[in-house]
């Protein structure tokens, strides 16, 4: 077949074809939709020609490859990203405007892929673009939800409220292939038997319970200046048993279709919490049902390739994203021993040579459990087996120390009310590696989370690999105008693929005409951004003020609340200034952002109090317009892409030692915007890459929390006289009443009778300080934009490419494959 053209003229013929063929549409009488959806299939076309080459080069060369188990996927838009990575955005743009449309309309009719909660997803999409732009041969897997993460809508009280978001409605989704032929079996309940095998030995076999299948679609994933495009195989579940016409025919409807509906709903919905574990039995379902679909097929494809099972570890690395993939360890040591027949030791030789274990949290409450009886039933082989890898595990460990407190300590089951499974303890014994997501988190992760496990098997076995963000998405895509500024300066867009280049635009962090123009792009993204909460939240705000984001998960640790205490302080002291005083006043414009687990109580009430704080400052003349609260509802990847460039200020002010990295904070300091933060997570590698005299940081150091929750345990915590007047201020009802000042009491109660575990009292002086200082700094428009510019500069280091290339070499041993030779 010819590959597809990339001019004009052959453009426009693809999308008319496919309105026609592929839609069934008239071509005189296309709406917005169907133009997107024609321009989808042209794109994807021109994907599948890479697509296809990769495989091909990938198999004709069967090197080692890499899985990335993944519960979630947090994508975002396609056609934008592709258009970029295929370089054709421009010849797109004119080629539908000669049909009569505007590229941009049509871009924003795509849904969100948004199989994904947080940072976690989001981190897993970012890596897939970087395996894909430099040719590793690396797969995602991972679940194809019918519902991602809910739709957020903030009703008029401002409270949240979930909307299901069915994102594969009718219009069916361009970004994904169905693989009908690749299916799978996946087993659930039944018994554990003793069979006699061919060889006569005696093994265990997993028989009776339920099936269901396992279905693949394939989602292409452009990589940058290259031919390859890499792939995200996702798995939706079907039901094995047709339909049930015995029922249809006795006339009991609902029961013909049962079946299928059960076994669909297994994959259809993503859990919406992000650093909390809700122990549903359908999420263990999920998790084994991704695991065993994947290892089939990951074994399917090693078996064409002819190899023995001592091979496998050099043929294959697994790579868990957290803890949610972790039965894949079990899995694989029961089909290698019940099913292949290997012994017991030669078995698990190979399962630790495979696996990769990512940790990417430290919080308790975040750390996977188990319940036994729970996990015996859905899978009782797999518990026998845990129950083995514990006893020989702890047999070594006694031999090496006959300490009883440490065997309790490391055991895999946790000997509670009922027994748990710990799901990272399970990670750990089972893999070759442990990685943490930032320096000071991996620092955690080896000297409290796993410490005993360190002293065991020694600290080579746990390394730090600092996050990495796409480039390609996070600056090429989301910022056009600082993209050509930076491209022009540099010479070229060599920086796309190679981030350290950045460091070439330090030389004119000085130069007042560089300045402007990098300030004037600043103000472009503010404008765009102030013409969005018009139009969708009817809020005037002005560009010229001083833009303080913070758009995240809600959750207590990440600190929303401080903000929005710090926002009542500004706003109580706006209200004492005279208007000579008001002249020096820096304007500002605090914009909040992000979604709370619907079952988080606290976090919804937070979303509640921004939402009545903003009622009332944006309605109050008195201030004159110096201060402006904005909740942007639905915070989700699209929406990521025009707030990011749009920030003066991000906060990411997190209690120290409770963020393991963040990545948004990577984002907003990419395009120029400042950070507030505390010395946490990844906040810490960044100053000391940009410098710490270009980043705000104040707070509580992380070894030093847990000395004050200790004094406030045993002394009561101590509240700080400037946020007690703020607190007066909500209890009086200042912000919307007394009645609903009455709402905010168990808000109130996490700072007060709770122990303010998360340090908000102890850091708010800090806080605010800090806040001084920011508005201080921006005054001088000069000092400003040079930090600016040398926060870009400096983030050579938290590219993707980088952090993938670090997984590759240090964790899985593969290499980049040839596919320019394929494609001779
Ligand atoms: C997040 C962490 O909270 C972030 O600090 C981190 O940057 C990202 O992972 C990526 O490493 N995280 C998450 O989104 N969901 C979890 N269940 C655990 C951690």
């Amino acid at each position: 077949m010819a590959p597809k053209k990339n001019d004009k003229a052959s453009i426009k013929k693809d999308i008319v074809q496919h309105s026609v063929e592929t839609l069934c549409r008239n071509p005189y009488n296309l709406d917005k939709l169907a133009v997107y959806q024609a321009t989808a299939y042209s794109v994807r076309d021109r994907l599948l020609e890479d697509w296809n080459m990769t495989q091909e080069a990938i198999h004709k060369e069967n090197p080692k490859r890499c899985y990335y188990l993944s519960m979630e996927f947090l994508i975002g838009r396609a056609l934008d990203n592709a258009l970029h990575c295929l370089e054709v955005k421009d010849v797109y743009k004119e080629s539908v405007k000669d049909l009569g449309f505007n590229l941009e309309d049509l871009l924003q009719q795509e849904r969100d892929a948004a199989l994904g909660n947080g940072g976690l997803g989001r981190l897993a999409a970012c890596y897939m673009d970087a395996a894909a732009t430099l040719d590793y041969p690396t797969w995602g897997y991972g679940l194809r939800y019918q519902y991602g993460i809910f739709k957020q809508l903030i009703n008029s009280d401002g409270y949240q409220i979930e909307m299901p978001d069915y994102w594969l409605d009718s219009n069916g989704n361009p970004w994904e292939f169905p693989r009908n032929d690749v299916r799978y079996e996946v087993q659930f309940y039944g018994y554990v038997a003793t069979k006699v095998n061919e060889k006569g030995e005696s093994r265990m076999s997993w028989e009776g319970g339920d099936r269901v299948q396992a279905m693949a679609y394939d989602v292409p994933i452009p990589g940058f200046d290259t031919k390859g495009c890499g792939n995200i195989r996702l798995w939706a579940s079907k039901s094995l048993k047709t339909f049930d016409f015995a029922s249809f025919n006795d006339g009991d409807y609902d029961r013909s279709v049962a079946d299928q509906k059960n076994a669909e709903n297994l994959t259809s919905v993503l859990y919406p919490n992000d650093n909390h574990l809700v122990g549903k039995e359908l999420r263990l379902k999920q998790e084994y049902f991704f695991v065993s679909a994947s290892l089939q097929d990951i074994i399917h494809r090693f078996k064409r390739s002819n190899c023995a099972w001592k091979d496998f570890p050099d043929k294959v690395a697994v790579q868990l994203n957290d803890t949610h993939p972790t039965l894949a360890i079990p899995e694989l040591q029961r089909i290698l021993v019940d099913i292949e027949g290997l012994d017991w030791d030669a078995a698990w030789d190979i399962v630790t040579r495979v696996f990769a274990f990512t940790n990417h949290t430290v919080l308790p409450e975040a750390l996977e459990c188990w319940s036994v009886p729970m996990m015996e039933h859905i899978l009782p082989r797999h518990m026998q087996i845990v129950y083995d890898i514990n006893l020989f595990f702890l047999q070594k460990v006694e031999k090496m120390n006959s300490d009883r407190g440490l065997l309790n300590r490391v055991s895999i089951i946790e000997e509670s009310n009922p027994q748990q499974v710990r799901m990272a303890y399970l990670a750990v014994v089972g893999s070759h590696t442990v990685n943490g997501v930032a320096a000071l988190h991996s620092d955690l992760v080896k000297t409290e989370l796993f410490k005993d496990f360190v002293s065991y098997y020694g600290p080579e076995k746990f390394i730090n690999i600092t996050n990495g963000i796409t480039p390609r998405r996070w600056l090429y895509q989301a910022n056009p105008d600082l993209r050509d500024l930076i491209t022009e300066t540099l010479g070229g867009n060599h920086w796309v693929t190679h981030l350290d280049d950045l460091k070439g635009l330090t030389k004119y962090a000085d130069d007042a005409d560089f300045q402007a123009k990098w300030m004037n792009i600043k103000l472009k993204n503010k404008v765009r951004l102030a013409s969005w909460i018009k139009a969708n939240l009817d809020i005037t705000v002005d560009p010229r003020s001083l833009f303080d984001i913070q758009v995240k998960r809600i959750h207590e640790y990440k600190r929303q609340f401080m903000n929005i205490l710090g926002v009542i302080y500004r706003y109580k002291n706006l209200q004492l200034l005279s208007a000579e005083e008001r002249k020096d006043v820096t304007p500002r414009v605090v914009i909040f952002g992000g979604k709370s687990a619907p079952g988080y109580y606290v976090a919804k009430m937070v979303i509640k109090l921004i939402n009545t704080v903003a009622q009332v400052v944006n309605n109050d003349d008195s201030i004159d317009g110096l201060l402006k609260v904005v909740y942007i509802p639905d915070y989700n990847v699209s929406l990521a892409e025009i707030i990011v460039p749009a920030s003066d200020i991000s906060q990411h002010i997190s209690t120290a030692g409770t963020e393991a990295a963040g990545t948004s904070n990577m984002k907003f300091v990419l395009n120029g915007g400042l950070i507030l933060g505390t010395v946490d997570g990844a906040n810490i590698e960044i100053r000391d890459e940009i410098g710490e005299e270009n980043i705000f940081m104040f707070g509580t150091l992380a070894d030093k929390v847990a000395d004050i929750r200790h004094q406030q345990k045993y002394h009561g915590v101590e509240i700080d006289p400037n946020l007690q007047v703020v607190l007066q201020s909500i209890q009086s009802g200042e912000f919307g009443g007394p009645e609903t000042a009455s709402v905010f009491g168990p808000l109130i109660n996490t700072l007060t009778y709770g122990g303010d575990y998360y340090l908000i009292s102890a850091d708010f002086e800090k806080y605010l300080d800090a806040q001084d200082k920011v508005d201080e700094t921006y005054k001088d428009t000069a000092a400003w934009a040079k930090k600016s510019i040398l926060c870009t500069a400096g983030m050579g280091f938290f590219s993707s490419d980088r952090a993938t290339r670090e997984y590759a070499d240090k964790i899985w041993n593969i290499k980049p494959v040839n596919i320019k030779e394929a494609a001779v």
